[in-house]
This record gives structure tokens, sequence and C-alpha cells, in this order.
């Protein structure tokens, strides 16, 4: 897949295994490195997340929309995205920030009930194409690359009606889907994402009821759904490799939640094992029938899931089985693998489950916890611990020969405030790994930021903040102000290199101000 792969051996770099480290910096040898010129750097965000505009110009519902507007206390604040960050309006002042940032490229994801309302290409939206259009017009304008992401969790309710990811029709649909974004902006965008976490949506969205559409079905909803995502996937990868590759020159990946997963006690032959198993019920899932040689879901999923499916009177394993010809059509079925990396788990083994059974949890069978001394954010499952982000590119290397790789997401969440010295250090650390990991022979594209600004973290509405921008969500302007750690970014997109004593002159990131002074003087 890559051709500029590193055939030295995976190299044995110390890195602490040891929990009761910090994750940052103790591994570090005070080389400065540096990213290469054509290292590109960029910032995320999805629609649901940001745009508002929930019912704005024909927008049919979604199966997040529908899930909190059902029942608004599954949401921890109580708050909706209705408005968000009213990114439907506001688009502009996004590629503003974008621009003051220096960017080379802005993911962001299309709402599929924005242009299709009832999911269907029957029904089509104008207005919903105009806005994508309005906004890449104006990110090309600014010379940022838009890299697409086509479905971020919100799916469109009407085809949920029809089963959603448990109906196998859906991977026409997804095509159908596909096939008009292709055609009406297949001409400017070069990077397309197909899923944002397929992982995400099938056990928090169909295993439990979480995630919207909150399905709840224990022990098949996840490997179900994975199934026909995956499938979605292969068939819009293909249907571009064939009608449009050479056409536009672009690429297709999926963007997969990869988290790193370490056995609780290091040097433990079973705790090893145990992590491992584990890596292959979360993202392997995903990743083996894509990234593997062998192709098709994980050996060890296949052979626990049919053993206990079978313990527990299925008269076939939970976990579909792939044929040999999809399991041809899945293997090399993406240009770029994307990872969404925030976190590192410590497992081991649950011995006598205390999940429910049967379940995915029940199937994959660990305990997790987190090194005693990572840094805690906002979010009760974010710590930062960066050295597993160079274990897992190079887990990766070595499994997967040398993918080609996009960081698609890193990020961390705090309270609102705008001295957020805590996503600068855990910025930084993360970078410092992934420099590590480039140079031990991993192909990474490109880096970027989870989030721009903060916006709606699903079920944790407003009150976890993962923005390089402050979100004013009682304005109404939904004002948007530079955190240090936006000014921090932009230093190291302009230098190229991680200077852990670099501080701001002041937050003010668009030198408007400066400006003004220096006239004034
Ligand atoms: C990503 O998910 C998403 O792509 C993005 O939309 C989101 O805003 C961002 O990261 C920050 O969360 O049961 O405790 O695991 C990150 C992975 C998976 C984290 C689901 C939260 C549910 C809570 N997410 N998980 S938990």
């Amino acid at each position: 897949m890559s051709n500029s792969t590193n055939n030295n051996e995976v190299l044995k770099r110390q890195v602490p295994g040891d929990p009761n480290l910090s994750g940052i910096d103790c591994w570090s040898d005070n080389k400065q490195r540096k990213f290469k010129n054509d290292f590109l750097f960029g910032a995320a965000s999805a629609a649901y997340q940001i745009e508002g505009g929930w019912d704005a110009h024909g927008k049919g519902e979604s199966v997040w929309d529908k899930f909190i507007h059902d029942k608004p206390s599954r949401v921890k604040d109580g708050t909706t995205a209705d408005v968000a960050c009213n990114s439907y309006k506001f688009y502009k002042r996004d590629v503003e920030m974008l621009k003051e940032l220096g960017v080379d490229y802005y993911r962001f994801s299309i709402s599929w009930p924005r242009l299709l309302p009832e999911g269907l290409a029957n029904i089509r939206n104008e207005i919903g194409f105009d806005y994508y259009e309005n906004l890449i017009d104006e990110l090309l304008k600014n010379e940022i690359m838009p890299m697409v992401t086509l479905n971020h969790f919100d799916l469109p309710q009407k085809l949920q009606e029809l089963g959603g990811w448990m109906n196998e029709d859906i991977i026409d649909w997804f095509e159908d889907y596909a096939k008009l974004v292709f055609e009406r902006f297949g001409k400017k965008v070069k990077y397309w994402i197909t899923f944002n976490q397929p992982d995400t949506v099938c056990r928090y969205g169909y295993e439990t009821d979480f995630f919207a559409p909150g399905v709840n079905q224990k022990g098949t909803g996840e490997y179900t759904c994975a199934k026909n995502i995956l499938l979605a996937h292969a068939r819009v990868w293909h249907l571009y490799n064939k009608e449009y590759k050479q056409k536009y020159k672009g690429s297709v990946g999926i963007a997969v939640s990869l988290n790193w997963f370490d056995p609780l006690k290091n040097n433990d032959t079973e705790h090893a094992e145990v992590a491992e198993r584990y890596r292959q019920f979360t993202f392997g899932l995903y990743t083996n029938p894509i990234f593997s040689k062998e192709g098709d879901f994980p050996a060890v999923v296949k052979s626990i899931v049919a053993k206990k499916s079978k313990e527990q009177g299925y008269t076939k394993s939970r976990l579909p089985s792939l044929t040999s010809e999809e399991i041809k059509y899945l293997r090399g079925s993406a240009d770029f693998l994307g990872i969404n990396h925030y976190t590192t788990v410590l497992v081991k083994d649950a011995k006598q489950s205390t999940h429910e059974a049967p379940s995915c949890f029940d199937d994959a069978n660990v305990e997790s916890s987190y090194g005693e001394h990572w840094e805690k954010s906002k979010s009760e499952w974010l710590r930062s611990a960066p050295y597993g982000l160079y274990k897992a590119c190079l887990w990766l290397n070595k499994n997967y020969d040398y993918p080609t790789i996009f960081i698609t997401e890193n990020g961390w969440s705090t309270d609102a405030g705008l001295v957020d010295d805590s996503r600068v250090r855990n910025m930084r650390g993360y970078l410092d790994a992934l420099l590590l990991a480039i140079e031990d022979g991993t192909e990474v594209l490109g880096y970027t930021v989870w989030s721009l600004m903060d916006n709606f973290e699903w079920t944790s509405g407003y009150s976890e903040r993962f923005g390089l921008y402050e979100v004013d969500f009682e304005s109404d302007q939904r004002t948007r102000t530079a955190r240090k750690s936006a000014l921090v970014y932009k230093q190291i997109i302009k230098s190229r290199i991680v200077e852990h004593g670099w501080e701001p002159k002041s937050l003010d990131i668009s030198g408007k101000k400066d400006k003004e002074a220096k006239q004034e003087l």
C-alpha cells in the first residue's frame, strides 16, 4: 500500500509500559525532531456536533436528533445540538479560524440527512448541497484542503426505521449517497473518509443504548452492524476507485477509534495475550478485514465468539461469517488508515466475567484501568499517555505491513477557559510520540486535532470542551475565541518542531490587535 515502506526491523525503543510513569517525557532522549515539510497538519469537526440548523431548509431528521429529542435526559447537561456552534450560519468564521491556525486541511463531515432528508437518493435537498459547496469553496479560497467524512454518526432517521446498519440493503443506500457526493464535490475534494468510528456506532449505538440509535441488541448488535458497515465502506472505496480515482486522483480511507491497550502487568505473558485479544475485539474487528494480509475478522474473535455462542445455545456464531468473495472485496479497500487516537487503557482478564452475557463485552472479557499517574481530562475515559500512540503505530506497522496512516483525531477535554495548559501538555506529548513513531518507520501523512472548537460532545452535551477555540454557547453569534493551545498549535505548524518551553506573547491569534497597536504608534 505504501511506496515508501521502511524495511528496517521495527526498532526496539525503550518505551514505558510502566503505568507508574506519567507517560509524557519520560522516554524522550531530548533530541530535537522536525516534521518534514510535506507532513500535513489539520483540525477536525463533525456535522452534528457543530452545524445546528437541525431542521433548517429541508434537512431531514438524523438518528441523533431523534435520540435526544425523544429523551432529553440522555444528555448529561440536558442540552441539544439543535443550534450547537451554528456553523450552518457561521461557517465562514470557522474557515477564518483555520486560516489563523495555518492548518493545511480541515476535516469535517457531511450530514447525510441534510442532503437526502429521507436517506434515499430520490429526494435531494439542493440547499444542503449548496451549503457544503459554499464551505468547500471558502476553504479552497483560503488554500485549506477539505478532508470530508461521509458519515460521522448521524444516519438519516428514515433509514433507521428500515433497520439502519442491521439491514444489508444499507450498503446500496450508502453507495447511492456517496455517488451523489462524489459527483458534486469529487473535483474539489481529494481526501475522503467513508466512516468515522464504525466501532463506536456499532458498539454504543447497536449493542447498547449509550449512543443513537440505541438499539441495545446485546450479543449480536455490534457484530451485525460491523459486517454491514464494513461492506458499505468497501463498496464506496471500490466505487471511487473504479469511477473517480483516475479523474480526480483523490484517496478514500476510513477512520477507526484506535486507542492503545496495554497489559496491566508488563512482562507477563498472560496479560500480554489478553491485551492483544482486546485489541482484536475493538479496532481489530474493523482493521483486520481491510488492512491485514489474510483479511477477514480476527481469528481470535472468530473462535471465542463461535465457542461462546455454542455454549449459549445458538445454532451458529453470533459473529456473522464473511464469504471468501467478501473477504477479498474488503481486503485492501482503503488508501489510508485514519486513526482516532486519544488514550491508553490497561487491561487484564476479567476471569469470572461481570459483564452481561451474551454481549460483545462478555466475549472480550477484560477489566480495564488507567495508569495511576496519567493526567486526567474532563472526560472520564480520557487520560494522557502519549507513549500509547507510539506503540499503536509500531503495532500497525508490524501487523499490517506499514500502512499509510493519517491521525484523523487526537485531542483533550477541559472545562471552559482560555488558558488550557493541560491541552498544551497533552498535544506536545502526543506530537513527540508521533515524531518518534515516524522516525521508527511509520508512514504518517498528517495529524488532526480534535477539535477546531468546542462543540456538542454527544451525550456529554457542552460539559466537555475539546476545542482549540472556545465557543460561547450563550451568545447568538456563538463567539469563538482562541485558546492558548491554538497559539501553541499555530507555532508548531509554523516551526514544525515541538518546543516545550514556548509561550505565546498574548492570546490574540488574529494579529489584529498587534496591527492596530502598531498603527497607533
Ligand atoms: C471521538 O470519539 C469522536 O469521533 C468525536 O465525535 C468525539 O467528539 C471525540 O472523539 C471526543 O469524544 O463508554 O466511556 O467509552 C471518541 C471515542 C467512544 C469516546 C465512545 C466516548 C463513549 C464513552 N468515544 N465513548 S465510554
